[in-house]
């Protein structure tokens, strides 16, 4: 389902094109020109790295941010605010995410081609044998959950190793402080999932949750929210975004019964925080697989990591292995026995979805993605 239109950047100069001198406008415009307003590509997420990607011959193109992807379409984020971009023929929308930099021809806006990206956060899903893209060049995961029954520390920490994984710093949301007396058991449950981990508990619906999140929503910053459906994503975004009524994103009630959500959001959209930084809305995810992820696991278990290499033997599974130094480390009382077995599960079917190096030239095959549950 469509999401309407995207929300240009509140109050902002135009400048187009990427040389510094470039015209401050193109024919047919209608939008005000106040010119210079070098900081904006900067605001918009635009960094050295990126414009380092453009060459000479690219100079009088546009800059877009993709805001949207659907099978046919995409829109995008531009100086002049939100645009419909020009799909050559033949261009898979598939091999774009929201939050992309793309290159377009200015006017037309034909999409000329994608630029590197900084972060990509994709998974596999069920019976596909491409990855899906979340979201690429997102600074911060928001990994959104509830204050209530549903907090799962097992979830969690597939959401963190997948962040880390992806090149993203992850802060924990607990959504819904304000149902609960006192926030600080929830809290207690995550702060342990990840060396150094923030987390925040905040009512998604209050103006304070903006406060509480800024210093990760600063200009330039890009922000991507992730969770179970119902949890307070829409919600969330449209306090941080400042939504009026008629253009915030859509919410949902939860059921009574188990708390689950119903699956209100369908698609991923760009949003701009007032301010300067940007923010993700994406569909509740029902269950995240694993597969890829070996480094983002080694940082969100990293005190199973670096007791690995005093292990006996180099591959040890840490299960029944004699001489494994993490199996003694949980008799010793120094590593918690159930978060060894989650390390487990995670590690075995990373290990199952991950595409193995075969034959002579090394060539990539990918296990069939199963049935499992
Ligand atoms: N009291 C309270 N209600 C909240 C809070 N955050 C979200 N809600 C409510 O929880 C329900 C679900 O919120 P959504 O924002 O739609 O959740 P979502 O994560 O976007 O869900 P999907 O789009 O289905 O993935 C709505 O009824 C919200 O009003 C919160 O912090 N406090
Ligand atoms: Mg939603
Ligand atoms: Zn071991």
């Amino acid at each position: 389902m469509d999401q309407g239109p995207v929300i240009a950047a509140p109050g902002r100069a135009v400048q187009q094109g990427l040389a510094s001198d470039a015209p401050a406008a193109h024919a047919g415009s209608v939008t005000p020109k106040i010119a210079p307003a070098p900081p904006f590509l900067a605001s918009l997420g635009w960094s050295a790295a990126f414009a380092a990607q453009v060459s000479p011959d690219e100079q009088s193109l546009v800059p877009l941010r993709i805001a949207t992807v659907h099978r046919a379409r995409m829109s995008a984020q531009g100086l002049d605010g939100p645009v419909r971009l020009h799909l050559p023929p033949q261009i898979t929308t598939s091999d774009f995410a929201v939050g992309d930099w793309v290159l377009a021809e200015p006017g037309t806006h034909l999409l000329i081609r994608r630029l590197d990206r900084h972060t990509l956060l994709q998974r596999r899903t069920e019976g596909a044998r491409m990855p899906q893209l979340i979201a690429a060049n997102v600074d911060t995961l928001f990994i959104v959950t509830s204050c209530n029954a549903d907090l799962n520390p097992a979830r969690l920490e597939r959401y963190l190793a997948l962040a880390n994984e992806a090149g993203t710093t992850p802060v924990i949301v607990l959504t819904k402080a304000d149902r609960v007396a006192d926030p600080a058991p929830f809290l207690a449950q995550v702060t342990g999932l990840q060396r150094g981990l923030q987390s925040v508990a905040v009512n998604a619906r209050s103006a304070e949750a903006a406060a509480a999140l800024r210093p990760w929503c600063g200009p330039g910053q890009t922000v991507a929210l992730v969770g179970s459906s119902g949890v307070g994503k829409s919600s969330l975004l449209n306090t941080l975004a400042q939504k009026s009524a008629d253009e915030a994103q859509a919410t949902g009630s939860i059921r009574e019964s188990d708390a689950k959500g119903r699956h209100t959001t369908t698609s991923r959209s760009l949003h701009a925080i007032p301010g300067g930084g940007w923010i993700i809305d994406t569909p509740g995810i029902r269950t995240l697989h694993v597969s890829d992820i070996a480094a983002g696991l080694d940082v969100t278990f990293a005190e199973i990591a670096d007791l690995a290499p005093g292990c006996r033997f180099r591959n040890c599974t840490h299960a029944h292995e004699p001489g494994c130094a993490v199996q003694a480390a949980v008799a010793a009382g120094r590593l918690d026995g159930a978060r060894l077995e989650r390390w487990r599960k995670l590690a075995e079917e990373n290990a199952l979805n991950t595409p193995v190096v075969t034959g002579a030239r090394g060539n990539k095959s990918v296990k069939p993605f199963g049935k499992r549950r």
